[in-house]
């Protein structure tokens, strides 16, 4: 930690003060013998596992073959297989096109770029409570202020940011974000909607139902597009190849990344093929975009999800920590809120009046879990959300080892 202090800016945060040397099966291992239970998922990536056999093996065999050509110059098979499997994936079954990139940020800057190069248009919507990366686009579009934008403005240009609905707050219904872009944006100038389906750093709120599909017809009543940002619930994660389908929701323009890669950065942009086919010879790509080791690494991923059975492994890691998390709630009043889908679970930590954020609660319970061995993030705007996002390939006995932990932890701080 000395070293790191001396090498690295403050800038770049740490949630544990310990070295990782390996990890695999729902444990992370530190330098000093240290096992966590991972119930974080290096926020929400490793889906199928920090060390899946399939991705270890996968990438061991394409490390020796090359490890870079740049798909611009010398094209390689897997980029292609990859963008094949996100076209059959993402949601709706009509004609897309998808192209790589290295990150989730990269993968929404993309989306945006494409939504106003096909529309001709510049406002751009994204909501508070939203995430949707560092780079400046994906700050401009991010609503959480502090730690992501504070002093690092002015922002890009031409991004309205309404009320993402929030059941348990009671805030942003559907007709008041409406009539927010007809009046105050002008429906004729929005390119997109740029989107989570499940509000991720934002303390996985799920929309009231039907919110989703009402900003997806006011789009097509529009002329703009729907983004879906499923950076963070995509890939299985909850329960679903992607959380719009819970919703029933067919997006103009998908970003992926996270889970993708099985641990390998890659980002992915799906589109509608006659929206992104208008686009010019070299106008989209990137040097690194859907490396070779990605590539094999994302496909390997893809099949372990598809062999193992794993969206039906997070529908069931869902339950079980939905149901556990809801017998804590009888009988404690700080937890004000248990949500999310799938292997994408939250608790919303609150004052004694069952409303007010308890942020000070929500670092104590984290910082308990960590000193017990269990890996845990905290969330949302207000930073009084714990949420779990474990692997799809951890055990029954680890994932009711670690809630064990975070039950102790909030029953001894009441
Ligand atoms: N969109 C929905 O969740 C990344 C952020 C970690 P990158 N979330 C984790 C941090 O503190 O920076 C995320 C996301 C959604 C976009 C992103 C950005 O993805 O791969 O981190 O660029």
């Amino acid at each position: 930690m000395q070293r790191r202090a001396a090498a690295l800016p403050a800038g770049v945060g740490t949630t544990l003060p310990v070295f990782a040397v390996r990890a695999s099966g729902g444990i992370v291992e530190d330098v000093d013998g240290n096992r966590f239970i991972d119930l974080a998922a290096g926020i929400a990536v490793t889906t199928v596992g920090s060390s899946a056999p399939r991705v270890v093996d996968a990438v061991a065999e394409q490390v020796g073959r090359f490890t870079h050509t740049c798909f611009q110059v010398t094209p390689y098979e897997s980029y292609v297989a990859v963008c094949e499997k996100l076209n059959a994936l993402t949601p709706g079954d009509h004609d897309k096109r998808s192209f790589l990139v290295n990150s989730g940020a990269e993968a929404v800057e993309n989306t945006v770029k494409i939504a106003r190069y096909v529309t001709g248009r510049d406002a751009i919507i994204a909501f508070d409570h939203g995430f949707h990366g560092r780079t400046l686009m994906g700050m401009t579009l991010t609503g959480k202020v502090m730690p992501y934008k504070q002093g690092f403005g002015p922002f890009a240009p031409e991004v309205y940011r309404a009320q993402y609905s929030y059941p348990f707050r009671g805030t942003g219904d559907l007709a008041s974000t409406l009539s927010f872009l007809d009046k105050t944006v002008g429906a004729s100038q929005v390119a997109a909607i740029v989107v989570e389906p499940i509000a991720g750093e934002g303390g996985f709120i799920v929309p009231e139902p039907g919110w989703l599909a009402g900003l997806s017809a006011w789009c097509q009543d529009n002329g703009a597009l729907l983004i879906a940002d499923e950076v963070q619930t995509g890939i299985g994660r909850t329960g679903k190849w992607f959380a719009c389908e819970h919703e029933g929701v067919v997006p103009d323009l998908v970003a992926t990344a996270k889970g993708l890669g099985g641990g390998l950065p890659i980002g992915g942009i799906t589109a509608r093929a006659e929206l992104v086919d208008q686009i010019h010879a070299g106008g989209l790509g990137g040097t690194f975009g859907g490396n070779p080791l990605s590539c094999a690494a994302a496909l390997a991923a893809i099949e372990t999800i598809e062999a193992d059975g794993l969206l039906d492994r997070a529908a069931a890691i869902g339950a079980t920590m939905l149901r556990r998390l809801a017998a804590m709630q009888a009988s404690n009043p700080r937890i004000g809120d248990v949500r999310g889908r799938g292997a994408m679970i939250a608790i919303e930590l609150v004052d004694a009046d069952g409303s007010t954020p308890d942020p000070e609660l929500t670092k104590s319970v984290a910082a308990a879990c960590h000193s017990e061995g269990v890996l845990v993030l905290t969330a949302g705007s207000y930073g009084n959300v714990i949420r779990f996002l474990p692997p799809l390939s951890i055990s029954d006995e680890l994932l009711d080892d670690g809630l064990g932990v975070v039950e102790k932890a909030l029953a001894t701080r009441l």
